[in-house]
């Protein structure tokens, strides 16, 4: 805080290239430490013993000491602010400081940090005291106030009622970092102090059901998620838990019919074979996981530490709390069934033009009979597409490579209408018969960095761009402060590779960008991954954050680290094609889901998706390409919490074997790097993050004026307060509509404001005790 000596004390002067403070120009003294970068890369603790000219002698130890260049070292912070909660209260700003820091904190398990407006959260791998009904309470009193996803949960409740604004927590990291384990922290945290209805129970239990039909184990996590979700949590007038909605995004289809070495599909699978009751297992001729093609490819059935069987009761129990009927749910298992089955369905030439048909067995009549259809007509949807020549609808048999394609395209399908079909019910039961006029709280748990199979640069891109608008610079030079016009400046280049999903930039801006050239080149006939590739390098060149690489690859210059990214299979996974006849066969079966699932996909592909280009003609398939699709969730996404007032937590992966205690320093500040974290630490330390509008902060505090003038204007009044209460005018720029703070401010007029009504209702209580 600003009374410290060592706080928010921003030397503006001496940086080095890097922004960071410097000791080559500090006249070091026996005693200073400072950072030594090791040829590892790793950053050491050494003490200066003396400087001449351009060099030092610094001493690791009593034993090893080295002259170095001055300009190699970096300042290390007094000891006093060994472990400080919040970075931006470094005295000295580095990289090697900002790891220490967080390292030194990790290492006492105290695995939240404060990085300006960002919790740095990181992952214990291991069960820490830090949870539960005390810590809630306490956070709830305030009566901590160490940085937690408590303390975040519980400043958006405040701010959500006291500024009447709906909030969002939007948390990003990598795949294991710890992303989904922190919304539902956040999720107990509000169920626990806003709850009371029943109805937080419920929220809570779709945990279950949208990680057994969502999650799935990979190399880089046992629960991994596979697919973007947002959670919007509504509150009454009284500000008490009235219901939610959840919004899920473009869940990973591939990896029901494909499955690398090592990881599993779905967790859903593998409950359903483990945990179904006998009764249940004869009515879908249900096997063990080892009989199923889909799940034998990868070789990995069980994952360590988890029962499948009892996960499977968990998810029915949980089924039963949103009020999925039994008649349902068994129409779920029998869909997952359907889709082990149609696994096993191989296929027989059946000409010379190598053309097949499936084989009529087992696997045939139990797909048939699970989706309540006749077999012909399954081998007719399997074997066969319909084409529109010259006007004239003509049938055409397919070869095995096509054939299979066509019974994978109808598994995909069938689970990824599925799992929009539960949280379909989900949201059913969460908003049943309740008004939805409160405010609201959204809980982001975007994709792991790496986890987005057809186009993996978005999350990232999605992360940076609400940080982006987060700390949005637009916004103060339009309110006439110049001096901010500065490091996100470098990000509108790349941002603008993905275009119009950026609000910030006007349509007549927006240069043709990376989603739109993917969504055409898709449905160009003769389009392939290297034409793609090629018309990148043509249209994006000129962006200094893109760059071509040779082949099929190119590179985006993101926050503070290129990415380059191989564009293999893109097209063919943005083309995701279902053909019609799989979509008739689906819409005339008996059974309710499929024919459900049939309407859904025919609504889908006549009405195009919002914001998006032209409408995708073409009778023979459905050609709503996976991008076309998400780029309208995504705009939507974007609009809606650009509305809100956004918290950010990041998580961080303290190592790659998931092991407790291990911190790895080149990763952690890869992650710390990636996304600009340091950036915006280094921005908040010197800037100006929190602001009000003058309106608001005038009513807020207007009443604690000595001299209070109820016609003065808004601004007037501001800039009285300020003065009443002795903010230093470095602490704050004036705008035209608002104030802008640095970070603390605001909490010093809270206290003040908090002790001075306090005050008020004791005088006013004694007033009535006296007159009783
Ligand atoms: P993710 O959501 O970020 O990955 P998870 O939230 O699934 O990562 O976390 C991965 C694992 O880390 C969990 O299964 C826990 O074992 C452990 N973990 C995470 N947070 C905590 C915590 N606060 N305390 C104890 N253990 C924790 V991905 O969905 O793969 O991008 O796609
Ligand atoms: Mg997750």
């Amino acid at each position: 805080d600003g009374d410290s000596p060592y706080a928010c004390s921003p030397s503006v002067d001496n940086k080095d290239s890097r922004g960071w403070d410097d000791v080559s120009v500090y006249n070091a003294k026996k005693k200073n430490y400072a950072w030594f970068q090791a040829p590892d890369g790793n950053w050491e603790l050494a003490k200066i013993l003396s400087v001449s000219g351009t060099e030092s002698l610094i001493a690791f130890s009593e034993t090893k000491v080295v002259k170095v260049q001055s300009d190699c070292l970096l300042r290390a912070n007094p000891e006093i602010l060994d472990g400080i909660d919040d970075l931006i209260q470094l005295s000295y700003l580095s990289e090697p400081s900002v790891l220490y820091n967080l390292q030194y904190r990790y290492d006492r398990d105290m695995i939240y940090s404060k990085a300006g407006p960002v919790l740095v959260a990181i992952n214990p791998f291991k069960t820490i005291p830090l949870y539960g009904d005390d810590y809630i309470e306490a956070y709830k009193r305030r009566k901590k106030d160490s940085p937690h996803v408590y303390a975040i949960a519980d400043t958006a409740i405040r701010e959500m009622i006291r500024d009447e604004v709906n909030q969002s927590i939007v948390i990003s990291g990598e795949s294991g970092a710890g992303k989904t384990e922190t919304a539902k922290i956040a999720m107990q945290y509000l169920a626990a102090v806003r709850g009371g209805t029943g109805i937080e129970y419920e929220i809570l239990k779709t945990n279950p059901i949208l990680e057994g039909f969502g999650n799935a184990k990979t190399a880089r996590n046992d629960n991994s998620s596979r697919f973007g979700k947002l959670i919007e949590i509504h509150f009454s007038e009284i500000g008490r838990i009235s219901g939610a909605s959840i919004q899920t995004f473009l869940l990973e289809k591939s990896r029901v019919v494909q499955c690398t070495e090592g990881e599993r599909s779905y967790h859903s699978f593998y409950q359903l074979c483990a945990g179904a009751p006998l009764s249940l297992r004869e009515k879908l001729n249900l096997k063990s996981v080892y009989e199923y093609k889909y799940l034998q490819q990868s070789n990995c059935y069980t994952i360590p530490g988890i029962n499948d069987a009892e996960e499977f009761g968990i998810v029915v129990e949980a089924l039963d709390i949103v009020h999925v009927s039994k008649e349902d749910q068994e129409n779920v298992f029998a869909m997952l069934a359907a889709v082990l089955w149609l696994g096993n369905v191989t296929f027989l030439t059946v000409d010379d033009n190598n053309h097949v048909e499936p084989v009529i067995d087992e696997a045939l009549l139990t797909v048939a009979k699970l989706l309540g259809c006749e077999a012909e007509q399954l081998q007719i949807a399997l074997s066969t597409k319909k084409m529109t020549v010259s006007g004239e609808s003509i049938v055409q048999k397919l070869t095995l490579t096509q054939a299979s394609d066509s019974r994978d395209a109808l598994a995909k399908s069938i689970y990824s209408c599925l799992f929009d079909w539960l949280v379909e019910q989900i949201n059913k039961s969460l908003s049943a018969g309740k008004r939805q006029s409160g405010r609201s709280i959204s809980i982001l748990d975007i994709y792991g960095f790496e986890s987005f199979d057809v186009c993996p640069m978005i999350p990232r891109f999605i992360y940076t761009l609400l940080l982006y608008t987060y700390v949005c610079i637009n916004e103060y030079i339009q309110d006439g402060i110049d001096w901010a016009k500065v490091d996100f400046e470098d990000n509108q280049a790349c941002l603008s590779l993905f275009e119009k999903l950026n609000p910030n930039l006007r349509s007549s801006q927006k240069p043709l960008g990376l989603l739109t050239l993917l969504d055409e080149e898709t449905t160009f006939p003769n389009g392939t991954d290297m034409s793609f590739a090629n018309k990148l390098k043509q249209h994006l060149n000129s962006n200094p954050c893109f760059k071509g690489e040779r082949g099929k690859a190119f590179t985006v210059r993101h926050y503070a680290g290129d990415v380059t990214y191989d564009t293999t299979g893109f097209l063919e996974k943005n083309r995701d094609l279902l053909h019609l006849v799989s979509i008739q066969l689906l819409s005339s079966c008996k059974c309710k889901l499929p024919q459900i699932f049939a309407s859904n996909m025919l609504s889908l592909s006549e009405k195009p998706a919002v914001g998006s280009i032209n409408k995708l003609g073409g009778a023979d398939s459905q050609k709503l390409s996976v991008m076309l699709k998400f780029k309208g969730q995504l705009f939507q996404l974007m609009q809606r919490l650009g509305k809100t007032s956004s918290h950010f937590i990041r998580c961080i992966k303290p190592n790659n074997s998931h092991s407790s205690g291990i911190y790895n320093q080149q990763l952690v500040l890869q992650q710390l790097k990636c996304c600009g974290i340091l950036e915006v630490v280094r921005i908040s330390r010197s800037g100006y993050p929190t602001r009000m509008s003058h309106q608001k902060f005038a009513r807020r505090y207007g009443f604690l004026l000595f001299d209070h003038v109820a016609s003065q204007d808004p601004l007037t009044a501001s800039v009285a307060i300020l003065q009443q209460f002795g903010i230093l005018p470095e602490m704050y720029q004036v705008g035209y509509t608002k104030l802008f703070f640095r970070t603390g401010q605001i909490g010093k007029l809270e206290d003040t404001r908090n002790r001075t009504l306090n005050g008020i209702l004791r005088v006013q209580s004694c007033f009535r005790g006296h007159k009783a």
